[in-house]
């Protein structure tokens, strides 16, 4: 995570130098100290500070942030269509500086954005295409968002993923983001992941959350064995259900069924 000094927040937020070393003297802004005596302050640290007090940033290239200054108002789907990464970093970056939460982001403007991407095909040869191409935009985007988060200190762990035969990569990558901004380490083994494969990856992390996000329709066959092994997990541990065709999946009263990030973040929070 990079260590910004005084100068360089104080440059980003267009205020002085001698202000912002008053906020972190005064405990308003949390750093740390370098051998010689230095403050530094973690680029996780200045974003929390953003997004609580609302502080414009007048100079978003100091933080290694420059798309933000790109952040139009348009729709976050006009990005997506026309395959504009930095457009759509800088989109979402803006949205989540201004105080969105990662949940807010995903239940609305990104779900949003995507359910329309799957509406083109319908009137438009290349709407595949776009579809395709819209993806890997809005994965690039919230994989930026995701790097300026802190550290989850709690030691806590969620592990998740998709089930065998399920292309999905956007839920699954979601839910994990989501679990990483309540402050849990989340591993997300990510679409087309068989059951042993989530069994060994609990076996390693001993998680106190597991998440399974349904996609695409799971065969009877394969979906009896998900829910043994969703049962099978120890009562401690909190398992979490949910996607367009979790109904496929027939879980009891100890597995969470959700129907969004909102409630996943919620659960997170639970266990963090
Ligand atoms: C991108 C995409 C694809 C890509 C996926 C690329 C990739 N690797 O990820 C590919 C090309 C693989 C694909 C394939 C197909 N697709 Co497709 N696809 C989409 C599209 C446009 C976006 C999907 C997406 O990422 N959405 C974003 C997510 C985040 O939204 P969401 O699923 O609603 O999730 C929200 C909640 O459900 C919840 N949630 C979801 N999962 C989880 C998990 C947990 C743990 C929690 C807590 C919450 C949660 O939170 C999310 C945010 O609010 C959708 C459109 C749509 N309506 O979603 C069509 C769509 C799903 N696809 C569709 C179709 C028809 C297909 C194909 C059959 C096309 C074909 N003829 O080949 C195949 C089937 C593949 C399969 N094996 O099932 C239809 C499904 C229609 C239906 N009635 O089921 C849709 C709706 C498009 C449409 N309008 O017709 N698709």
């Amino acid at each position: 995570m990079r260590l910004l000094s005084p100068r360089e927040l104080a440059q980003a937020l267009g205020v002085s130098e001698s202000s912002l070393k008053r906020w972190v003297d005064g405990g308003r802004i949390a750093a740390m100290r370098t051998d010689g005596g230095h403050r530094r302050i973690a680029l996780s640290e200045a974003v929390r500070f953003i997004r609580d007090t609302g502080a414009p940033i007048a100079h978003p290239e100091v933080l290694d942030l420059p798309e933000i200054a790109r952040a139009s108002g348009d729709r976050l789907l006009h990005h997506l269509r026309d395959g504009d990464v930095v457009g759509a970093r800088g989109w979402l970056l803006s949205r989540y500086l201004g105080g969105s939460s990662v949940e807010e982001l995903c239940d609305g403007p990104v779900r949003e954005a995507m359910h329309a991407l799957g509406e083109l095909w319908r009137h438009d040869e290349a709407g595949i295409f776009i579809e395709h191409r819209g993806t890997d935009v809005c994965l690039q985007a919230l994989a930026q968002l995701r790097n300026i988060f802190p550290e989850p200190t709690s030691g806590r762990v969620a592990v998740g993923g998709t089930p065998e035969g399920d292309p999905y990569l956007l839920p699954s990558f979601m839910a994990a983001m989501v679990i990483a901004s309540c402050g849990l380490r989340a591993v997300n083994l990510g679409p087309d992941t068989p059951v042993v494969a989530l069994a060994a990856a609990v076996q390693e992390h001993q998680p106190q959350l597991v998440w399974l996000s349904v996609s695409a329709p799971v065969p009877p066959a394969r979906a009896r064995a998900i829910a043994d092994w969703l049962h099978s997990l120890p009562a401690t541990t909190t398992a979490v259900i949910g996607g367009r065709q979790s109904d496929s999946i027939p879980v009891g009263p100890t597995v969470l069924r959700v129907a969004s990030m909102t409630e996943l973040a919620a659960a997170a929070r639970g266990v963090s």
